[in-house]
Parts: C-alpha cells; sequence; structure tokens
C-alpha cells in the first residue's frame, strides 16, 4: 500500500480544524473543506475560528507553507476524514444528516484505493450505512460492505476523543480505536493515523468503535450523575459533599467525580441518548444519569432561592457562564441554564459575568441581563452564585465575598480552596 500524499478533511470545527493542522504538520498535503465560506476565508487567511491553545500557531504555519488550505468543496484525495457534528433532535434522536451530506459531498470525487474515515460520534451502524450510500453514489466502484477484502474503496470508523483546552497533545497521545469495514479498511485506516498518533491503535469492527466512543462519555456522564445525586445527598442531610467525596476518594478503589451545576458541552450531553436511543429497554442507568445531570441547573435556582430575602429584590451575581473551567465555550452550558431560569423564576435583578467571553450571549442578552466583569458584579450583589470554577475565580480575595451570601455550586471557594489542613490527627499537614 502507498503513502498517503493528499488528505481531504470534511468539517474545520473543533476536531477537523486541528486534525488538518496535525496531518499538514506532518507534511501531508491537506484540503480542509467546509461549506461555512467564512470559516474557509479565515483559515486560507491562515487564521482560527476556534479557540484552543496553540492552534493558532500552527495553523498559521501549515497556511503559510502551503501544506494546508481551505476549500467549500470536496476535491480528490487519498484520504477522505469526515468530522462533521451529529446533533440529536428535539426529541433527542441522532442527526446523522452531516455525516451523510459530507459522503454525499466527496462520492464523486473517490477513485479505487482512497479511504474514507469516518471520525464524528455516531450511533452504531452510521459507518455501515455511509458505505452503502457511498455505494449507491458509485456504482463503478466497489465498497467493503458488499466486497469485503475485494473492495476498490476502504471505509472505517475512528472515533476522536479529545479533551478541549488540550486537543493538539490529546490528538498525538491519546490512543485510538480503528474499525474498518474490512481487514484492509482497518489496516489502511491505522496507517493514516500513525502518521501522527504516538498513542497505541487498536483495530476492531467499525460497529465496537463506534460504541466505543459512546461508551467513554456515557460512563462519564452516568459517574457525574452519581456525583451531583450525592450533593442532593449531603443537601438533605446538610453535609458538605466536596468534604465527603474528599474523603471518600482516600479509598484505593474509589473515585468519585465532582458535582456541579449540570453537565454542558456537545458531547457527554448528549452522547449518551444515542446508546439509549438504540437500546431503550436496556439504559435505564443512562436514562437516569442524564436525568439526574440534566436536572441539576433547577436544584441550583431552588438553592439561590432559598437564600433570597423575600421582603427585597436582592442582586445576584452569577460568576462563570461557559460549560466548564477556563475555556470560552458556552454550548449545552448548565450555567447559561441557571441563569435563563432564574430569569423565568423573576427572583432578584441578575448580573452575569463570563471572564472569557466580551459580551453575553445573544440568548441572555435578549432577556436584559446586565454584564459585567466578576469584580464588579461581586461588590453590586448581595447573592453570588459561582457556576464555572475558572482560574480566574480562585484569584479572588476572599475580602470582596466577605457579608454576601455564596452559592458555591463548583466547592472552589468553600473547598477546594479553603482545603482542611487541621483535618489530619496524624500531624501531617495537608
Ligand atoms: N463535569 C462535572 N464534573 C466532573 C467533570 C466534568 O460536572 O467531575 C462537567 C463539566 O463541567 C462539563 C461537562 O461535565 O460541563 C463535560 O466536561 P468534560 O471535561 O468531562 O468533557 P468534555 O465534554 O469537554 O469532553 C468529553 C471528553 N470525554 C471523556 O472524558 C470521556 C473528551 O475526551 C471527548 O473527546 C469529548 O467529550 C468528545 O468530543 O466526545
Amino acid at each position: 500500500m502507498s503513502e498517503f500524499s493528499t488528505i481531504s478533511v470534511i468539517g474545520m470545527g473543533y476536531i477537523g480544524l486541528p486534525t488538518c493542522a496535525i496531518l499538514a504538520s506532518r507534511g501531508l498535503k491537506v484540503v480542509g473543506v467546509d461549506i461555512d465560506e467564512s470559516v474557509v476565508e479565515s483559515v486560507n487567511r491562515g487564521e482560527v475560528h476556534i479557540v484552543e491553545p496553540d492552534l493558532d500557531g500552527l495553523i498559521q504555519k501549515v497556511v503559510a507553507n502551503g501544506t494546508l488550505r481551505g476549500a467549500t468543496r470536496p476535491e480528490p484525495a487519498d484520504a477522505f476524514v469526515i468530522a462533521v457534528p451529529t446533533p440529536i433532535t428535539d426529541d433527542r434522536k441522532p442527526d446523522v444528516s452531516h455525516v451523510f451530506a459530507a459522503g454525499r459531498s466527496i462520492a464523486p470525487h473517490l477513485k479505487k484505493g482512497d479511504l474514507v474515515v469516518l471520525e464524528s460520534t455516531s450511533p452504531v451502524g452510521t459507518t455501515r450505512k455511509l458505505c452503502e450510500l457511498l455505494a449507491g453514489e458509485r456504482p463503478d466502484l466497489l465498497f467493503p460492505d458488499t466486497a469485503g477484502e475485494d473492495a476498490d474503496v476502504l471505509v472505517a470508523y475512528s472515533p476522536e476523543r479529545v479533551l478541549p483546552g488540550k486537543v493538539l497533545t490529546e490528538l498525538v497521545d491519546n490512543d485510538r480505536s480503528v474499525g474498518g469495514l474490512s481487514r484492509r479498511s482497518s489496516e489502511r485506516a491505522a496507517m493514516l493515523y500513525a502518521s501522527f498518533v504516538n498513542g497505541e491503535l487498536f483495530v476492531t469492527s467499525a460497529e465496537a468503535a463506534e460504541l466505543v466512543k459512546l461508551t467513554e462519555n456515557a460512563y462519564r456522564d452516568v459517574n457525574i450523575a452519581f456525583a451531583n445525586e450525592l450533593a442532593a445527598v449531603c443537601s438533605d442531610l446538610k453535609l458538605n459533599v466536596w468534604e465527603v467525596i474528599d474523603l471518600a476518594n482516600r479509598h484505593p478503589r474509589v473515585s468519585i467525580l465532582q458535582p456541579g451545576p449540570g453537565v454542558g458541552g456537545h458531547c457527554i450531553a448528549v452522547d449518551p441518548y444515542f446508546i439509549i436511543d438504540a437500546a431503550p429497554n436496556n439504559t435505564r442507568l443512562m436514562s437516569a444519569g442524564r436525568r439526574i445531570n440534566s436536572e441539576r441547573p433547577y436544584a441550583v435556582v431552588k438553592e439561590i432561592e432559598a437564600v433570597l430575602d423575600p421582603t427585597k429584590r436582592e442582586t445576584i451575581a452569577c460568576l462563570g457562564l461557559s460549560f466548564k473551567p477556563n475555556i470560552d465555550d458556552l454550548r449545552e452550558s448548565p450555567a447559561v441554564e441557571v441563569v435563563k431560569l432564574l430569569h423565568e423564576a423573576g427572583v432578584g435583578k441578575i448580573i452575569a459575568a463570563e471572564p472569557h467571553a466580551r459580551r453575553l450571549p445573544k440568548e441572555l442578552d435578549e432577556l436584559g441581563i446586565e454584564f459585567t466583569d466578576a469584580l464588579t458584579a461581586i461588590d453590586k450583589a448581595d447573592v453570588i452564585v459561582l457556576l464555572v470554577d475558572h482560574r480566574h475565580f480562585s484569584l479572588i480575595d476572599p475580602e470582596a465575598l466577605k457579608d454576601k451570601k455564596l452559592i458555591d455550586t463548583r466547592g472552589l471557594w468553600t473547598w477546594r480552596k479553603a482545603r482542611k489542613p487541621d483535618a489530619r490527627i496524624n500531624g501531617r499537614s495537608a
């Protein structure tokens, strides 16, 4: 099998763009394709449209040296990597229409020997359906779903599993599952990833690789739900959940995650539904986990309401809007949900602060929520609700919080920062 010379990455979002950059940095000729013209234009100027550490410098470099170029339509290549969004519909069914649209767009350019790899998080069976679609569009070529090892075009699934904020290192260092629709498909896909992955590559079936990806995120969701359930239990029993978790985690086989105002982002809060949809009668735990996590913002609002003085209209400062610490991504953010629910409840005057954003997201701006920096918000507020454990907030002087009512949904000020050195009795300091 020959080496690859040109790779086409379909979709230049949170995964596609860093993948373009890494492939191009290994000397491969990469064409990044996106239907959004503004994305293509910005990439061709050597700029990035997403926030990810070190990505800007790398994109600038590979565009300047001509190894990466953006285009709005696919062109012939030796390998096509599909990294497009797979959201859920309003009734929580997987929406794989972008995957199939990408398939239709590359079909006319396929030739004998080409590889197609799907990376998007997908319901089990999607890679096979994609292959059937390609075969339907190109009856002149043989595909592995029917021709097996005699196929002209090779098709595989290999999920991304990188953590936003650490994408460039995790793309290279993480192990990867590679699931081909034939042995040759797996081998060819593994060869592509071997060009930039230092982690191990594990070959399996496309269907197993699809479920592996969904399982990783469903596992984390259920584990966060456990921490969130424990937070509710501790609230009933008037115990500090952070202390309980901290101490339970001293057990060598216990590792409880952190509770918070809910689970956000575009992966963990979404992917379990792909499994639930496929096996509704056997996913009671995952469904319960989803419910527990989605109900968290309501619990936070109740907690806020409980500390408000009913005789006056108090000011509530909501600190942090992103879906997790130290990033600017507000997608599916439980913090935004809390602010919206508070507004709906009509209690108090709400001020929001998010050090990683220049303005409020439209959905909150339209509600007339005030937006300021954290210190101003704290200064004006009677109640302070910490929604995201940004590093920035851990630097706030505790003096500024004195005499304020605090709801610390992340345990940043009330436990992690004020870790109890006096909790040990064996003389060692914490
Ligand atoms: N969260 C908690 N408590 C915790 C950990 C997280 O409440 O102890 C919340 C976060 O605040 C956030 C949400 O969960 O709202 C998700 O954050 P995350 O950091 O756990 O994960 P993501 O969504 O940024 O990235 C996940 C990762 N998956 C796993 O760790 C299994 C990443 O590796 C995947 O590549 C990514 O989903 C994806 O694209 O699927």
